[in-house]
């Protein structure tokens, strides 16, 4: 098991589409155990593959409070099969963004269709926090980020801020 670098903005790869996974074989699980890794290590409470650079339909959440009692849920081909008309606004993050937090709207509730790791389907219905993360998650297989759902002003304020971090850094080096 091993932390994996995280994909920062602005890397491109986050714009990706994720391909499906076509079977819960060993180099899933090997992605599945470092991703929780790597979530835990954060800590965060979601994680997408491509936020360690594979672009493959694999997510991992736990939005249990107390570490003592931790959650783990590992969703392969997630997809969201129903989502309530009503809505709710929470303030988000990503760790493909960090230190940066803004509040979104989105369905409050969301019934999700998936995959565990011995490649059975399951679906289950989510509310609160849990719904916002597997929303958040979800888009990430679709290339989408939370910014995208600010206005344009704000988005671009903070692609410039992580375009001239990431300016910074390459310079360092
Ligand atoms: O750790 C995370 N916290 C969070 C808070 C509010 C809404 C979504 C999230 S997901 C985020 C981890 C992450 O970037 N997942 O893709
Ligand atoms: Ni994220």
């Amino acid at each position: 098991m091993s932390v994996r670098p995280l994909v920062i903005l602005p890397d491109t790869q986050l714009r990706l589409i994720s391909k499906p996974v076509t079977g819960a074989d060993k180099e899933i699980r090997t992605l599945i155990e470092d991703m929780f890794e790597t979530m835990y290590d954060a800590p965060g409470i979601g994680l997408a593959a491509i936020q360690v650079g594979a672009p493959v339909r694999a997510v991992t959440v736990d939005v249990s409070k107390r570490e003592d009692k931790q959650e783990p849920l590992a969703l392969l081909n997630p997809e969201i099969v129903w989502r309530s008309e009503e809505m709710r606004e929470m303030e988000e993050g990503c760790l493909s963004i960090p230190e940066y937090y803004e509040a979104v709207e989105r369905p409050d509730r969301i019934r999700v269709k998936y995959r565990d790791l011995d490649f059975k389907e399951h679906e289950i219905e989510a509310d609160g926090i849990l719904a916002t993360c597997l929303q958040h998650e979800v888009d990430h297989l679709n290339g989408v980020l939370f910014i995208d759902y600010l206005s344009k002003l704000k988005r671009d304020r903070v692609m410039k801020k992580f375009a001239k971090q990431a300016k910074l850094r390459s310079e360092e080096a």
